[in-house]
């Protein structure tokens, strides 16, 4: 604006009308480039805050369990574990971890996770391109649908199932068919957040393992922007009274197949969040501070 004054008091009044219109397209310049700097800052996702929680208990968990997905159903934990041969779906006791009901998948599956919807368990598995129904109380089999890309992590919002397969990508699908409706990116401040693993719906935003990463993501389902973090570094040797040292030895699962921070499950009921890893000798429930 400086510039535009000084030059009127040395040039001709002839030349008014013109400078007036290129200060016109200079302030419209100006608001332009102004309004799209608003909408790049906009446009970046804000760095997630860290979310604090305090540790209420722990329980025994079985540590051949090579925990895929977690959930709470009537005050019991159901369990999805993996691996080629040691698949199974089972309902366990929380307080003393015992198995109370298991179902094996059969050694040519590698189950992962599973959700509970209108009294259906779904039950993914990572290659096989399958999702097993039961019903949640008999694990009595209620069919296979197909599905086209890899299986990890699964929960829902009433409505739709909602499925990572290891990307930054959240699917949303039609719980009859398995059919994707909808696909959200995930993504923070530093760009899109892959791995992600084992879901768990709780208070309308999802909650996600990342896979060979020690803490929780929280997502906004609206838009895919991790929001929130819960960090796990260094949690289960400090909070655990087991003996860890299996988890370290040569030639053991848990050094072959990686025993990672995996299992959110959350009983609305209690607002508690009980939270777990791949053959861990216990599961934990937390309370969000
Ligand atoms: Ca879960």
């Amino acid at each position: 604006m400086l510039f535009v004054n000084n030059r009127i008091s040395t040039i001709s009044k002839l030349h008014l009308p013109f400078i007036a219109i290129v200060y016109f397209l200079a302030i419209s310049c100006n608001n332009e480039s102004e309004v799209n700097n608003e909408s790049s800052i906009e446009a970046t996702t804000p760095a997630p805050e860290n979310i604090g929680y305090t540790v209420l208990n722990a329980f025994p968990h079985d540590t051949s369990a090579f925990t895929q997905g977690l959930e709470v159903y009537n005050g019991k934990l159901i369990e999805s574990t993996g691996l080629y041969g040691k698949s199974n779906l089972r309902y366990v006791d929380i307080k003393n971890g015992k198995t109370l009901k298991q179902l094996d998948n059969g050694k040519e599956i590698f189950a992962e996770g599973i959700t509970i919807l209108n009294d259906t368990v779904y039950q993914l598995s990572w290659e096989n391109h399958l999702v097993f129904l039961y019903n949640v109380k008999t694990f009595k089999p209620l069919g296979t649908r197909n599905w086209s890309y890899q299986g990890w992590g699964i929960t829902n919002d009433g409505t739709s199932l909602i499925i990572s397969d290891g990307t930054d990508k959240l699917y949303f699908a039609e719980p009859n068919s398995i059919k994707v409706k909808n696909i959200i990116s995930v993504k923070d401040n530093m760009g899109p957040v892959n791995n992600l693993n084992e879901l768990e719906m709780i208070d309308g935003y999802i909650y996600a393992n990342r896979w060979q990463y020690d803490y929780i993501v929280k997502i906004d389902p609206n838009n895919g922007n991790v929001i929130g973090t819960l960090n796990f570094s260094d949690f289960l040797p400090k909070n655990s009274k087991s003996d860890l040292s299996y988890l370290t030895k040569n030639n053991s699962t848990a050094q072959s197949n990686g025993a990672v921070l995996n299992g959110i499950a959350y009983d609305s009921s209690k607002k508690s969040i009980y939270i777990t890893g791949k053959l861990w000798p216990e599961i934990f429930e937390i309370k969000l501070q």
